[in-house]
């Protein structure tokens, strides 16, 4: 589907919903969207009033009493947020009063918004591409500064026009080749030209430039998340604690302490660390425990990093062993890339903090109780997932937004291969569609209304 097929798809009516949050508050602000906001405006204000100038105006019942006072703004189309006629009311925040007011629209004839649906009307209307649409929710939902910048580094165009770019230089090198086809006969030897493999090779080397800031992106906004796991007692509750710097589990000296899972959302200089402490992996009888151990082993699953804690003063290999042979599903465990071994109080030991590599694991030697080695861990995990914290050039990104990207590099990798394989060159073409297509679905020139639907749901009502 393009942008004019969901034009023709999306209805007419007028909405209007609160824009500012629930609750009380000094402001209110109330938008109204649509064909019907000057005939609403006229029966509500009195007038329609001057565009773009704040008025002092009554908001008035169907009895011509004042619901409100406050200020009203008038945004004619397409100058406006939507691309369609705008008004605002800003008025006072107060519950009921708002409810009047919205119950009063909607009697001149405007229905409650949907989710989402002021921003899907301006990306309908091509006031803004589907990244930029994104970036307005990713701006409100940000939860630390870094990310708050990237998005509106993404909401100014900055990814929008990287994907662009591209696309436009895919656009051009398929309508060159497919001229090459219909003409060969005329002779052009397009295909043994270089310049069709160095511009492809050009094309895929900014796929990974842009890539590299998409996944810097999405980390900031999405972060990462860890299952602490390992046998009893190992203090795998105190390392939450102390990464999170509160008592979130409970920490004893009884092997077996921990059942449920807890979970803590903990910030390191803009990375989120989506945290689980988890019950210690043994084989019990005791009905909770074993319930425990069922949902530590769907963490495990779960988790893109597993830090795996055991006690500096015991070995820890017979207890990973012990599990491999335990359970199939740790088949694997032995070389599953996601483990980080944490040899846990070494404050016992009097040893120093330290990250050392024991058979195919990376080690990190700290003390969860003093809290020696707990940077240490943090700039590890850092460095391991490559983020980086000047976040120069980054913009917010999505993993919808990689996955189209690596779908992209396929197609264009598919084509390069078949170009020196000599295949006919209507395949390559076919691949420089595939690719342009999914460069497309970034910005939203190539959609489906379902991606939309999911896309624009995801808001709240007002945005
Ligand atoms: N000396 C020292 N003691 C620690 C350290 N970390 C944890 N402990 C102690 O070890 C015991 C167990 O700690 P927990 O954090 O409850 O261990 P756990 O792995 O969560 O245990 P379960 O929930 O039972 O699986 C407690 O008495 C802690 O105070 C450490 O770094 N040094
Ligand atoms: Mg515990």
């Amino acid at each position: 589907m393009n942008n004019f097929e969901a034009i023709l798809k999306k209805d007419n009516q007028t909405i209007v919903a609160l824009a500012t949050s629930h609750g009380r508050a000094g402001v209110a602000v109330i938008r109204i969207s649509g064909s019907n906001v000057q005939p609403i405006a006229t029966q509500l204000l009195g007038h329609i009033p001057k565009k773009r100038v704040a008025e002092y105006l009554s908001f008035l019942a169907e009895d011509g009493s004042t619901i409100d006072q406050g200020l009203g703004l008038y945004f004619p189309a397409p100058n406006s947020f939507t691309g369609e006629d705008v008004l605002e009311l800003q008025g006072h925040g107060g519950p009921v009063v708002i409810d009047c007011l919205l119950k009063r629209v909607i009697q001149l004839g405007a229905r409650l918004a949907r989710p989402g649906e002021f921003t899907e009307r301006a990306f309908l209307n091509s006031k803004i591409d589907l990244v930029q649409a994104e970036a307005i929710s990713d701006l409100i939902d940000a939860e630390s500064e870094q990310a708050a910048r990237a998005a509106m580094r993404s909401l100014q165009g900055d990814f929008s026009q990287h994907i662009t770019q591209m696309r436009d230089t895919l656009i051009d090198l398929r309508a060159r080749l497919e001229a090459s086809i219909d003409f060969s006969e005329e002779n052009i030897d397009f295909l043994k030209n270089t310049e069709i493999t160095n511009k492809l090779h050009f094309i895929l080397a900014d796929i990974q430039k842009v890539k590299n800031l998409a996944k810097q992106g999405s980390l900031l906004r999405e972060g990462i998340s860890l299952a602490i796991v390992g046998p009893p007692n190992a203090g795998k509750s105190s390392l939450l604690n102390k990464l999170s710097a509160q008592e979130s589990s409970i920490v004893t000296s009884f092997a077996g302490t921990t059942r449920d899972v807890i979970r803590e959302k903990i910030q390191i200089e803009g990375l989120f660390l989506n945290v689980v402490d988890t019950a210690g992996l043994r084989i019990t009888t005791d009905e909770i425990e074993t319930e425990g151990i069922k949902r530590t082993l769907a963490e495990i699953a779960k988790a893109d990093f597993i830090l795996w804690v055991v006690d500096h003063t015991t070995t820890w290999i017979g207890d990973l062993k012990f599990w491999k042979e335990q359970q199939n599903f740790f088949e694997n465990i032995f070389i599953d890339k996601r483990i980080i071994i944490i040899r846990n109080k070494i404050d016992l030991k009097q040893e120093k903090a330290s990250i050392d590599k024991e058979m195919e694991f990376d080690v990190i030697k700290l003390s969860a109780k003093t809290g020696e080695g707990l940077t240490l861990l943090c700039n590890y995990l850092k460095k391991r997932i490559g983020f980086t914290t000047s976040s120069e050039g980054n913009f917010s990104a999505r993993r919808r937004h990689l996955e189209a990207l690596m779908n992209t590099e396929v197609a264009l990798s598919n084509g390069l291969l078949k170009l020196k394989e000599n295949h006919f060159p209507e395949l390559l073409a076919e691949d420089l569609f595939i690719a342009q297509n999914y460069l497309g679905e970034i910005t939203g020139q190539f959609t489906t209304n379902d991606l939309l639907e999911k896309i624009f749901s995801s808001f709240c009502i007002g945005k």
